[in-house]
């Protein structure tokens, strides 16, 4: 007769074994996930260094500060939103991401297009033209023609470098007492 076969390990001995994790799997564990969650915030670190090597900040870089700000306008019914070098809303519609300025129109004129698609009608987009001014600021957006938008924006940014560096010069060699020969 043959005898029946018991396990040695069965039931809640068996699950407690499967279930015991060593301190030091454990320790390695810990470190695996840590390391995978650096390798993650490395790679979006060098994607945004990438995509800003790729951006052109406008003469000597001037427009860099804008980089993640955004500009809010209300309009009649409507709030405009402008991320200076990201998206672009008219309430929770998009009118376009930045995609460049204007042809000859570099620190002046920005770009922003493939919106949200317009009904019977083209992807939303959007122009803002910049306006030397003291703050940074969207002052007004219209709709041109249907789902086309223009709007008007001003920024210390905006103000021609080449001029207020003549008027500085001016003004310290003016400012100075002159020694007489
Ligand atoms: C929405 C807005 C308007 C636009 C129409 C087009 O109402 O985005 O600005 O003209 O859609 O259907």
């Amino acid at each position: 007769m043959a005898t029946d076969f018991v396990p040695v390990w069965s039931g809640e001995s068996k699950a407690a074994v499967e279930d015991f994790k060593s301190p030091e799997g454990n320790a390695a564990r810990d470190a695996l996930t840590a390391a995978k969650a650096e390798e993650r915030s490395a790679e979006s670190l060098l994607t945004a260094v990438e995509t800003d090597a790729k951006t052109d900040f406008g003469p000597d870089g001037a427009f860099w500060p804008l980089k993640g700000t955004t500009l809010e306008v209300k309009v009649n019914q409507y709030t405009y939103k402008v991320e200076p070098f990201g998206d672009t809303k008219q309430d929770f519609t998009s009118l376009g991401v930045f995609s460049g300025w204007a042809e000859g129109r570099v620190g002046s004129v920005m770009k922003f297009t493939e919106g949200a698609r317009c009904w019977n009608g083209p992807a939303r987009s959007l122009t803002i033209t910049w306006e030397c001014g003291e703050s940074n600021a969207l002052l007004t957006v219209q709709e041109d023609e249907k789902c086309v938008y223009s709007g008007r924006a001003t920024s210390p940014a905006a103000c021609d470098g080449k001029l207020a560096q003549e008027l500085k010069l001016e003004l310290e060699d003016g400012g100075a007492p002159r020694t007489e020969l």
